[in-house]
């Protein structure tokens, strides 16, 4: 992850609306990869790998840390739209790598919750 990310991420601030909030209500415009009645797929605008898709829930959870039990549906739904997504760009073939940033320490800038999947590339371990 570039540094300004990080320290993009340790300015954040939890609550409120979110710039994702914005996509979902169509208020800023982007192109949905993916889209069912619970949650939507976008490209990330500073793509880190050649693939880089972002799946979030309708419900504007703002981190994965902030999710209730309630959620449990909804956050298995989450995994299979990224597995779908995944599927989708042909990264089933040779992998691909699925990330949730949860609050500073994990480098989470923007509180709607998301995952990023992230594929097209070796990935390296550990992460940064
Ligand atoms: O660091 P976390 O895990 O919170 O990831 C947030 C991600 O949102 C980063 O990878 C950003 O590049 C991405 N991002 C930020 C904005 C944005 C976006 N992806 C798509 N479209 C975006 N818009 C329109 N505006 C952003 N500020």
């Amino acid at each position: 992850m570039a540094d300004d990310e990080v320290k993009l991420a340790q300015s954040a601030v939890p609550g409120g609306d979110t710039i994702f909030g914005k996509i979902l209500r169509k208020e800023i415009p982007a192109k949905f990869v993916y889209e069912d009645d619970q949650c939507v797929a976008f490209h990330d605008v500073n793509p880190q790998a050649p693939t880089h898709i972002l799946v979030i829930p309708r419900k504007p959870i703002p981190q994965l840390s902030k999710a209730g039990d309630e959620d449990e549906l909804l956050l298995g739904h989450l995994l299979t739209a990224a597995r779908k997504v995944a599927t989708q760009e042909g990264l089933d073939k040779s992998g691909f790598r699925l990330v949730i940033n949860d609050g500073r320490d994990g480098a989470q800038s923007v509180y709607h919750l998301h995952i990023h999947v992230i594929g097209g590339r070796q990935m390296g371990w550990p992460p940064g």
